[in-house]
């Protein structure tokens, strides 16, 4: 099934010069860009995107850190893409993260731990609405034909 989720790099990915290589890990098995942007987050934005934490303890730590800085947006398109970038991302403690993760390759700290990833459909759908407002982009890729299988 086809799928899109929301992937943040956070300011202490573009911070530590880690955009190209989390791109390219996406990039490289096979999931498609089709939002891409660099912006410094408004509190407003920020709140809203964490509203599911706003009771716990490292909410207003968790909202200074992610609007500190600018971070990177993406939108990544394929099959079963939700799942698929979740298990790429690794663990929220990072400590607990696998190697081969990209939390389990560059990460020590859960406030700094990197990414975000959407954690199912509806939240892929409210968080690329709430980042990608625009809309995401349709396009066909030339490599489609040999890493994806034929619709139908
Ligand atoms: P996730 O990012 O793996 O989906 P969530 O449980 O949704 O993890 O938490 C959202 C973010 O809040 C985490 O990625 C991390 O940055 C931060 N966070 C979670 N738990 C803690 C904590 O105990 N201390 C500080 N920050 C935390
Ligand atoms: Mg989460």
């Amino acid at each position: 099934m086809t799928e899109r989720s929301l992937v943040l790099i956070k300011p202490d990915g573009v911070q530590r010069l880690l955009v190209g290589r989390v791109i390219a890990r996406f990039e490289d098995r096979g999931l498609k860009l089709v939002g891409l942007k660099l912006l410094h987050v408004s509190r407003e934005l920020a709140e809203r995107h964490y509203a599911i934490h706003r009771d716990r303890p490292f909410f207003a730590g968790l909202v200074a850190f992610i609007t500190s800085s600018p971070l990177v947006a993406m939108a990544v398109e394929g099959p079963n893409a939700i799942g698929v970038v979740r298990s790429m991302v690794g663990a929220t403690r990072p400590w607990e993260a696998v190697p081969g993760t990209i939390r389990g390759d560059f990460a020590l700290e859960v406030a700094q731990n990197l990414i975000h990833a959407s954690d199912g459909p509806e939240t892929a759908d409210s968080e690329l609405s709430l980042w990608f407002p625009e809309g995401t982009l349709e396009y066909a890729r030339e490599i489609d034909r040999w890493a994806l299988a034929p619709e139908g």
